[in-house]
């Protein structure tokens, strides 16, 4: 089944935040942002903003009834610059005018008077420093110190890996109106209606009933408006509240690029050591998280490096500790993977270091440590571990060894063109690691006339979970598709919603309305009993738009069943919650059994590079994943196909780029490449895990949005193992791998 709004994405009528029709007498508002990434802000000048055409007001930090704050789990985020600009691009003043225009114009008119200070940008000088956000978080797992000494090779370094910007199709933005009695509607791009609810409540002062906020869709999110739609709605509430008028800001491009936090950059260390049978027995890693200049989610990303700090293996001894390190860039944030993409490159890094030294294949090493069912992982939980069978399917189906041949036999006869492959299992756990935000809400009403409308705290960001939820209550009525409508994310309707995020939406919301369709078919089905003369509920069933008895069908059809319960005044609504079972973490103890189930899957990575030119192409993914069983192969195989091109654009030719003073140098899409048609992978192949594993997931199918885009990390190392065959070069662990690096690694004296 096609994806619901393919049709209208198609014709161009989906509608996205800027095409909601405006209401009379609305203003625009654009925001001054620092131009200098640390300093000391000591007055601002917005005379010449306040005169300018169509300008109606400029709002500073003092204007806000509210509190300058907006941080979500730490409070270090003021909204509006006070005393100090923390990063280049920090909001310091809104201006509202007539049309966005005069607004971007008025905005230039605006100038600071700062007093630069030194901008610290490495995180390994920020915990130098002492800057830490939060504490250090330490894993252990057995004892490291004792088991290194046991190891026959131990080999120690250090790897790189950047960030990387979200550039969702749709802009940041928002739309605030003012409502009765002082309140708010905001319509909002973003992932988190409950955290701009709260960041709006926050600076205008109001309480939560006081504000709604509604979701139609976004144009992608990818983790960038988790939290950090929270500033640009705030704007608008604020502008709205102040004037009493409809405030719009949707962000440029090149605004967006520099104002808002991306992937968080990582430098780590890390030490490996194995045993002559080449088992990891014992791994050390330190890794030092760029965070930027706020907390933002910055801990519990640096939690997810951890978690996921062995990948696929089985390590007995590990020990790995984290910082998250303060620095002058604007706040990083979640990004698909939510930090363990880091934690894997780390790992992997580690193995082909390895590899490297002992003269083995790195996937000798890698399939010699796959974690099995009943291994431990470093923080506790056991292991229902799929890994080796995804690793024996995908070979059964694509041969690796002949991939590795073919590759071996070209790069014989070919002197520049150089193949590389490279084996990348990936693990991911689902569940948000924080266990109290794992909980959601749905909404169902069934109409008199038998169509149905759900409401859930799911956001729809292209990643299908809408077409899903409408697939959860088609199946749970026996009604067609077309039955069902999937309405906006709204505060009003359900509240208290965790975002949209760690792949867990269409779990979370689809068990919710699994149970509320449940509770409102079991009350259908009790009116119908004496109707078709049934001898128990139990004998009933919907389906095909009928009341089948004992799986035939009878003459009652759902419309007439409907309204005949509606008579009788029954509930045709249910508003229904699902928390995930089972899970919990107690970071005193740093164990417990954090996530649901974990995703497993692993994927072969061939590449072509010119070591002439440095340049490369990435030939084919091939994968073997576990989907569970998949409830839309068609939304599933997209999820794949879009997770493994962000991942090996992360890893390849996506380069965030600041300068020494934090100035974004890389920010719009003439100095920031994201792949294009003719950089993608020429082939990717999908093999579904066959498995009959029970798992916690709605209708035993399996959160599909963040796992895939790890097995881009095997481009990296695929190139780096073509270059080999051209030139043993040993080019440091640094992602990504741009073609300036390979060639600068090919040829440096
Ligand atoms: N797919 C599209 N098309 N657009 C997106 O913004 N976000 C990803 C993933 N796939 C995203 C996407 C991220 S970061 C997450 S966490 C999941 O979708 C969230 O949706 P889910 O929980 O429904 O899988
Ligand atoms: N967001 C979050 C996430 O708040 N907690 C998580 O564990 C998580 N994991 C992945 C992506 N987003
Ligand atoms: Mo995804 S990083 O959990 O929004």
């Amino acid at each position: 089944m096609k994806n619901i709004d393919s049709k209208s994405h198609v014709r161009g009528e989906s509608v996205y935040l800027d095409d909601i029709p405006l209401v009379q007498g609305t203003l625009y508002a654009c925001v001054f942002d620092s131009p200098v990434a640390h300093g000391k802000l000591r007055s601002i000048d917005t005379t010449e903003a306040e005169i300018s055409e169509g300008v109606v007001r400029v709002i500073t930090a003092k204007d806000l009834v509210g509190e300058n704050q907006i941080g979500g789990i730490i409070p270090d985020e003021p909204l509006l610059a006070d005393d100090e600009v923390h990063f280049q691009g920090m909001p310091i003043a809104i201006v509202l005018a007539t049309s966005e225009e005069l607004a971007r114009k008025a905005a230039k008119k605006i100038s600071a008077d700062i007093e630069p200070l030194e901008p610290v940008l490495d995180p390994r000088i920020a915990a130098a420093n002492g800057d830490l956000i939060v504490p250090p978080k330490i894993f252990k797992l057995g004892d490291t110190e004792a088991a290194f000494e046991r190891c026959d090779h131990v080999y120690k370094g250090r790897a790189e890996v950047n960030g990387q910007e979200h550039l969702y199709i749709e802009t940041q933005g928002a739309y605030a109106l003012p409502t009765e009695n002082g309140g708010l509607r905001v319509y909002s791009s973003t992932q988190g209606p409950t955290a701009v609810q709260r960041a709006v409540c926050r600076v205008t002062g109001l309480a939560m009933h006081e504000v709604e906020v509604d979701v139609q869709r976004l144009g992608g999110g990818f983790g960038g408006k988790e939290d950090q739609a929270n500033a640009w709605a705030a704007i608008c509430a604020v502008g709205s509240q102040l004037t009493k008028r409809p405030v719009k800001y949707a962000l440029h491009r090149m605004e967006d690029m520099r104002m808002t936090g991306k992937r968080h950059p990582y430098s780590a260390d890390y030490k490996i050591g194995l045993d002559k049978d080449l088992k990891i027995v014992a791994y050390e890693a330190t890794f030092y998280q760029n965070a930027g200049a706020s907390a933002d989610l910055s801990p519990p990303v640096l939690e997810r490096t951890l978690f996921h700090c062995t990948n696929s293996y089985y390590v007995p001894n590990v020990s790995a500790t984290a910082y998250c390190c303060r620095t002058h860039l604007p706040p990083n944030t979640a990004f698909r993977g939510f930090g363990g993409p880091q934690g894997m490159f780390v790992i992997e890094s580690a193995i082909v270091h390895a590899a490297d030294a002992l003269g083995v294949k790195p996937s000798d090493i890698q399939r010699a440590n796959l974690i099995e069912n009943g291994d431990e992982f470093p923080y506790g939980q056991i292991a229902e571990s799929d890994a080796i069978t995804t690793w024996t399917q995908g070979d059964k189906k694509y041969d690796f060894a002949s991939l590795q041949r073919e590759a071996d036999e070209f790069n014989a006869s070919s002197k520049y063109f150089k193949k590389g492959v490279a084996m990348m299992p990936v693990c991911f756990g689902i569940s948000f690691t924080k266990t109290p935000m794992n909980q959601a809400r749905s909404l169902v009403h069934v109409y008199t006339d038998g169509s149905i409308a759900v409401s859930t705290g799911a956001v729809e960001m292209g990643q299908g979970v809408n077409t899903k939820m409408a697939q959860v209550a088609a199946e749970m009525f026996g009604l067609p598709i077309e039955k069902v409508r999937l309405h906006t994310t709204n505060t009003l309707r359900i509240a208290n919603t965790s975002p949209t995020a760690a792949s867990a939406a269409a779990d979370l919301n689809g068990k919710a309305t699994q149970l509320a369709c449940e509770a409102i078919r079991d009350r259908l089905l009790e009116i119908a009993q004496p109707l078709v003369e049934a001898e128990s509920v139990d004998d009933l069933s919907l389906s095909d738009g009928y009341v089948h008895r004992n799986g035939e069908r009878t003459s009652l059809d759902f419309k007439t069943l409907v309204m005949d319960a509606h008579l009788q005044r029954v509930n045709l609504s249910e508003h229904a919650h699902y928390a995930t079972p089972g899970i919990n973490f107690d970071w005193e103890t740093a164990r417990g059994h954090p996530f649901a189930y974990h995703v497993y899957g692993t994927a072969i990575v061939g590449v072509t590079v010119d070591c002439l030119r440095g340049r490369y192409e990435i030939d084919y993914v091939k994968c073997c994943h576990d989907f569970g069983s998949s409830m839309n192969t068609s939304v599933d195989y997209g999820q794949i196909e879009g997770g493994i091109v962000q991942g090996i654009g992360w890893m390849t030719i996506e380069e965030v780029f600041y300068d020494d003073s934090g100035k974004l140098r890389s920010n719009a899409l003439s100095t920031y490449k994201v792949p294009d048609i003719y950089s993608i992978p020429k082939e990717i192949a999908i093999l579904p895990l066959e498995t009959s594993r029970e798992n916690l997931a709605v209708f035993n199918s399996k959160a599909v949005g963040e796992p895939p885009l790890m097995y881009g990390i095997g481009a990296y190392f695929a190139i780096r193992q073509a270059m080999d065959s051209y030139k043993k070069s040993s080019p440091p662990f640094d992602a990504p791998f741009t073609a300036e690096k390979v060639l600068m690694s090919l040829y440096e004296k």
